[in-house]
């Protein structure tokens, strides 16, 4: 039987790495987008030893003709648009960059499937970010969209672009509104792999002080490999649709360090509040925590938790692994990261 044609966009990233692996195991013939840079970034791709049973084709998302020409010629049965500028700080200063790989670059793609009558399944990667700042203590797909970043306005376009078209033009395109999903793969600029991994490092007696901004922030984390199986239940459905994919739960960072802090079983306590609040293990009084400005965002997203009763109702979709479980994961995953000599670098 012909194998069907998987091409994925942001192929060298957190989700990108895993879908690529979990459509590979499905038999897929997988085609994945990476940029050119000075060094290789293969990184993840390497660690889950998949670059050779993949199909690189180095581009840029912002290349109009290029894109076209890819989707065009491939014509791939299932494309995932993972490629985006992901990281909300970043967007607060470059906001015309994250809109055009996030934005522009969508409008291009989804234009030649509809120029070429392609029959390709078309995943966006939405975000619970579009939510920003609601009254509602949990967000769901009827949830009015308050965005407040560039990254969030950018992803927002897109989303909406992707209702409309399905609607007016009848293709499959489909957007998963995902919350945040975390994995020892996680890029190490986020703020869960920023506390595990250095957190990690001072367990291991590493002279190391964690600097962060709001710690009071929440969020609905997950664990990626969850996350991958609801964008693939989303694209082997028959009917194109918008889900919210999330775990129900949410704490703050601060909850999050002291939960992986008992993982680790490092004894801490915090003093000190707002700009001066430091966090000392308690054992010889050493400062392992502080506050830094410079990590607080121009505007902040302070809560979101989601409600993802539609998928679990009609795709059977539910996460398997909780906060507790991801904390594990993302630790045990740091060991062995280590033992790899795996570097972002
Ligand atoms: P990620 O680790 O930051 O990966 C982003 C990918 O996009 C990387 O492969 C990156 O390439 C590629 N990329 C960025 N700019 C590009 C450009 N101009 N041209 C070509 N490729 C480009 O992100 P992720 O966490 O896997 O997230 C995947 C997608 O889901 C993103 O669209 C993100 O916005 C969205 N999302 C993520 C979460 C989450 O919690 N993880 C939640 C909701 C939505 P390099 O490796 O070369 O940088
Ligand atoms: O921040 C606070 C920060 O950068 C989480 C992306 O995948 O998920 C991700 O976006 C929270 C924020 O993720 C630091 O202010 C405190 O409130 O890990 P983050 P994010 O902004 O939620 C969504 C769903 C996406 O779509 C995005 O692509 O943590 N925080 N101190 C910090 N954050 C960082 N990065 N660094 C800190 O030092």
């Amino acid at each position: 039987m012909k194998k069907k044609v998987a091409l994925i966009t942001g192929i060298t990233g957190q989700d990108g790495s895993y879908l690529a692996k979990a459509l590979l195991k499905k038999n897929y013939e997988v085609h994945g987008l990476v940029r050119r840079s000075s060094v290789h970034k293969w990184q993840r791709l390497k660690f889950l030893q998949i670059i050779e049973k993949l199909n690189l084709v180095y581009g840029e998302m912002s290349e109009k003709a290029f894109i076209q020409k890819l989707i065009k010629n491939l014509k791939p049965d299932v494309m995932f648009n993972l490629a985006a500028q992901s990281f909300v700080q970043y967007s607060f200063d470059s906001p015309a960059y994250t809109n055009q790989v996030n934005y522009d670059a969508v409008k291009n793609m989804t234009q030649c499937i509809i120029k070429n009558k392609l029959d390709t399944k078309f995943y966006q990667a939405s975000t619970s970010e579009m939510f920003g700042n609601t009254n509602t203590t949990f967000q769901n797909e009827k949830t009015k969209f308050r965005p407040v970043s560039p990254y969030a306005d950018s992803k927002l376009k897109s989303h909406m672009l992707i209702k409309n078209l399905r609607k007016t033009k009848n293709f499959f395109f489909c957007s998963g509104i995902l919350f945040n999903h975390e994995s020892p793969l996680r890029g190490s600029e986020f703020v869960t792999k920023k506390i595990i991994s250095t957190l990690f490092a001072i367990k291991k007696g590493e002279n190391k002080i964690l600097e962060l901004g709001n710690i009071y922030a929440k969020r609905d984390w997950g664990y990626a490999g969850d996350y991958i199986k609801a964008m693939m239940l989303m694209t082997e459905s028959n009917r194109p649709e918008d889900f919210v994919v999330a775990t129900g739960k949410s704490i703050s960072v601060k909850e999050f360090i002291i939960k992986a802090c008992e993982y680790l079983n490092l004894d801490i306590i915090f003093r000190g509040n707002e700009l001066n609040e430091r966090c000392y293990l308690k054992k010889n009084n050493k400062l392992i925590i502080k506050i830094n400005k410079k990590y607080f965002r121009k505007k902040e997203l302070y809560s979101l938790k989601g409600d993802c009763e539609k998928i679990k109702k009609t795709l059977g979709w539910r996460h398997e692994s909780s906060i507790d479980d991801l904390i594990n994961k993302m630790i045990d995953g740091e060991q062995i990261l280590r033992k790899s000599n795996f570097k972002y670098i």
